[in-house]
């Protein structure tokens, strides 16, 4: 007689840690910093599986950076990511303040992030298209050349918004700066990336696309199409997964997390994959160069899933307290990516006390001087500010076509 069989049941991830309690960070298998090996830059897809598996840190627990992944030194560039780092925590800080204050309609930090699009955007060249999501504002803060003040007029949807009042907050675009215009649906641009590779290949250029995706949106068709589409042509494009165990509410171990990394999937499709530290600008810079080189020799895409933490709430219309730890960033093992840097750079002789609370105040200046400019121009919420009425319908079609002229015409009459 066949035994009885056992009642099914459905097994369904939970985080260890919900309100009031601590959260066991254990899950993440961290790799002490210096320990993981550095491959030459022609490794095999399948060759990188341990990589999948382990974290690629530099910067040890008292700031010293160790191992094979230690970028040369160069104590200007990391100078300049330190400032590009505190002036994008600086614009958030700012940004959230002013939808507090009813100066803006929504708003996305990306506290605690800060690192992987600031050190991202100093590996890319020129005319490098990255395809961003709404929590890589450091990729154009990190810039010198997209003005402050442009941004937060897009973020007040006024007479100056470069979008024209079309987008919502934070929804930036910007070709000249190789920053994708950013769509709401999540994961659409992770396989639009990989088009945009394929093209630059076509085309003989010598162009790199980098694609942008949260662990979340991992969960999305487009993100497994992008992987297929990356290894069947080889496309010169660099696979970012940013970790940040979050997807609002929900736990990235609900997104496929649990038991294995979100890297694993790059080597799974033949991809060339690193899982690396997320918090550690070093190590951020390191595997950025690596895989942006390996895409411009054409040796193919790589996915790098960077491992940090949602510090800030997932928007200004989100409360983290009522699914997770108040105090949850603060035990994050890998801690704040900006205390990291700057205890580096303070080890070296290349940054002081003093030289952080004049950058601090500069860039807070900064900041103000650039929300005053931005205000003299209005804001959708502040006085109705906005684009002329014709600007709705333009760019829906490259020639306005009939009916939109009528509607137009309309429009016009009612105002
Ligand atoms: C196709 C689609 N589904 C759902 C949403 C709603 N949504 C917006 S952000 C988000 C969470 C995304 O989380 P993750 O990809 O981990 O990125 P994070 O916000 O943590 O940076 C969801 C579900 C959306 N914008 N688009």
């Amino acid at each position: 007689m066949p035994p009885t069989p056992q009642p099914l049941h459905l097994h369904v991830p939970e985080p260890t840690g919900r309100p009031g309690q601590a959260t066991d960070f254990s899950y993440l298998h961290l790799s002490p910093a210096g320990a993981v090996r550095r491959p030459e830059l022609d490794a095999t897809p399948a060759s990188t599986a341990d990589l999948a598996f382990t974290l690629v840190r530099v910067l040890d627990d008292v700031g010293t950076a160790v191992g094979p992944w230690a970028p040369p030194h160069d104590a200007a560039l990391l100078r300049r990511g330190l400032r590009a780092m505190m002036k994008t925590r600086a614009f958030d800080a700012k940004m959230l303040l002013a939808q507090r204050q009813k100066k803006i309609s929504f708003y996305m930090q990306c506290l605690g992030e800060e690192a992987i699009a600031t050190a991202h955007a100093l590996a890319l060249s020129p005319g490098d298209m990255c395809f961003p999501t709404y929590r890589q504002q450091g990729l154009l803060l990190a810039r010198d050349d997209v003005p402050m003040a442009e941004l937060m007029c897009q973020l007040m949807s006024n007479a100056r918004d470069p979008m024209l009042g079309r987008q919502l907050p934070v929804m930036y675009s910007y070709k000249r700066a190789g920053f994708f215009s950013i769509s709401g649906n999540l994961a659409t641009q992770f396989i639009q990336a990989v088009g945009w590779a394929m093209a630059s290949a076509i085309k003989g250029d010598s162009k790199i696309a980098s694609a942008w995706i949260g662990d979340g949106a991992t969960a999305e068709s487009d993100f497994h199409t992008a992987l297929t589409f990356a290894h069947v042509y080889r496309a010169p494009v660099i696979l970012n997964v940013v970790n940040n165990q979050w997807a609002i509410s929900t736990f990235q171990a609900i997104a496929g997390g649990e038991s294995t990394t979100f890297a694993a999937r790059g080597v799974g499709s033949g991809i060339a994959a690193l899982r690396v530290d997320g918090n550690d600008f070093l190590a951020v810079l390191s595997a950025s160069r690596w895989a942006a080189e390996r895409a411009r020799r054409n040796l193919g895409p790589t996915l790098i899933e960077w491992l940090t933490y949602r510090a800030g709430a997932h928007s200004t219309s989100d409360d983290p307290s009522r699914y997770r730890p108040a105090d949850d960033a603060q035990h994050f093992p890998l801690g704040d990516p900006i205390a990291r840097l700057r205890q580096h750079l303070t080890r070296q002789g290349d940054w002081s006390d003093d030289e952080h609370g004049q950058v601090q105040q500069a860039l807070d200046a900064e900041v103000a001087a650039a929300l005053k400019e931005a205000e003299r121009h209005g804001g959708a919420l502040v006085d109705g500010h906005v684009p002329p009425i014709e600007t709705m319908f333009e760019g829906v079609y490259k020639d306005m076509p009939a009916h939109l002229r009528e509607q137009l015409r309309q429009a016009r009459q009612e105002i």
